[in-house]
């Protein structure tokens, strides 16, 4: 019986070793640095009685591999929580689709915390820290500009601290309710792993600085991805993001009424679409003369979606990215490179994705074809929750994610 048994896993060993001859030779083509052509080939080179292990050992998916960088996928989990809290994952969910359907308006600001707290000094749950005298400034940017989001976070928190107390990180609610944001408002679902820690300091050199402006022009916006090791594909991608959510008038009314100081529109723009967006952002003298794309503008830059609450507010006009979630959700994305094909990009920024053919020809692309659209936003946004997280022993579980302790 036992060498039976023996006998069997000897030939099931040799079929799967020719298997993982080849296998070994395309991944070592295709992904030269995952490690997974050395598992292979060791395979082969193991004796049969190891085949249990060698079974247990987890292939990533091809996806993964492509959307993670290196050490992410190395110290992420799939389910981190597993364990400490299985429900975790589910928790977020929940409590993100109950406020949403409360007030839609916290989805867009979630999308934006992601991208605000990851692209600035990685994905750490920096952004969430209580400013001191000198984070001041940035809060203080825009009214309450971050706060929704920032509010969001917190109610989870409080209810994953009652369920499985300091176990989970700010920065895994961060990217976890991102997650659920961008599917409730209509957009994919993408794979994350768990098990970020939260970082023990705050940025405080005014973070947003290093977003591209609205004003940014292709080469700006382009360099400051590709500093974050995005490529333009993926930019482009991520930018679909702006499909939903809101924006300032400030931050492209010189297009409007005085761009470039020539006293007329931005000739690239729909001279409909014109009309339509001076309509809603009167011109506002006031606004125009303060330099409105100043340091304060940039923080709330590339994904200046945020709470509808500033409709009411008198400091400045919004415009609704999503132009009344046109399309449906269906549009999540679609409607963004839709609009910019027919000149229809609201800020300069988005406009310029036009500007060149390495990333005009995504756009077409992405405006004619939702599931590759829907792929590589996935692929982008994984890549992005996993930029320059802490893991392991470096940074801690917040108690409270606006305070270290
Ligand atoms: C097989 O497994 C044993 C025990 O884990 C290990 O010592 C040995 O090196 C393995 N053999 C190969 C060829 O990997
Ligand atoms: C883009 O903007 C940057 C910074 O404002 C500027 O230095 C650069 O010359 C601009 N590039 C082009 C092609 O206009
Ligand atoms: C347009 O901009 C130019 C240069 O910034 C400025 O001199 C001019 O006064 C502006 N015109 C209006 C109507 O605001
Ligand atoms: C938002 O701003 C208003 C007015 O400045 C202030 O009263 C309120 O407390 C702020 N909200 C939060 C959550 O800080």
């Amino acid at each position: 019986m036992k060498m039976k048994l023996f006998h069997g896993t000897y030939i099931i060993h040799i079929i799967v070793s020719i298997f993982a001859i080849f296998s070994s030779i395309l991944v070592t083509t295709y992904y030269p640095d995952s490690g997974i052509g050395r598992s292979l080939r060791s395979f082969v080179k193991s004796s049969p009685r190891n085949l249990t292990v060698s079974f247990s050992m987890k292939i990533p998916k091809k996806e993964d591999l492509k959307a993670n960088p290196r050490d992410a996928d190395r110290f992420l989990q799939e389910n981190f929580y597993r364990e400490s809290c299985p429900r975790a994952v589910k928790i977020v969910r929940n409590s993100m689709r109950r406020m949403y359907h409360a007030k839609s308006s916290i989805a867009p600001s979630l999308v934006r915390l992601v991208f605000h707290d990851c692209f600035i000094g990685g994905c750490d749950a920096s952004v969430l820290l209580d400013s001191d005298k000198s984070f001041l400034s940035e809060k203080e940017a825009a009214p309450n500009l971050s706060l929704k989001g920032f509010d969001v976070i917190d109610s989870i928190k409080s209810e994953l601290e009652e369920v499985c107390p300091g176990v989970v990180s700010c920065a895994d609610i961060i990217v976890l309710a991102a997650r659920e944001s961008v599917e409730l408002t209509g957009g994919p679902s993408y794979f994350l792993k768990t098990g970020r820690r939260d970082s023990m300091v705050a940025f405080k050199e005014a973070a947003g600085r290093e977003l591209p402006a609205p004003t940014a022009n292709l080469s700006t916006i382009l360099s400051s991805f590709a500093s974050r090791g995005f490529t333009p594909r993926e930019t482009v991608a991520l930018l679909g993001a702006h499909s939903i959510g809101i924006t300032h008038c400030n931050f492209f009314q010189e297009r409007l009424y005085n761009f470039s100081g020539t006293g007329k529109a931005d000739p690239e723009l729909n001279p409909r679409f014109l009309q339509d967006l001076k309509t809603k952002c009167p011109f506002a003298a006031s606004t125009s003369s303060a330099s409105p794309y100043a340091a304060d503008s940039s923080t709330r830059s590339l994904h200046a979606s945020n709470s509808q609450d500033m409709v009411n507010s008198n400091v400045d006009k919004v415009v609704d990215l999503s132009f009344d979630n046109e399309g449906g959700n269906d549009g999540f994305g679609v409607r963004y490179y839709k609009g910019l094909l027919h000149k229809k990009g609201v800020m300069f920024s988005d406009s310029q994705l036009m500007a060149k053919e390495e990333t005009e020809k995504w756009v077409r692309q992405y405006a004619s074809d939702k599931h590759r659209f829907r792929k590589d936003f996935s692929m982008a946004m994984t890549k992005l929750s996993n930029n320059q997280i802490l893991t392991g022993n470096v940074g801690q579980v917040r108690i409270k994610c606006s305070k270290i302790h």
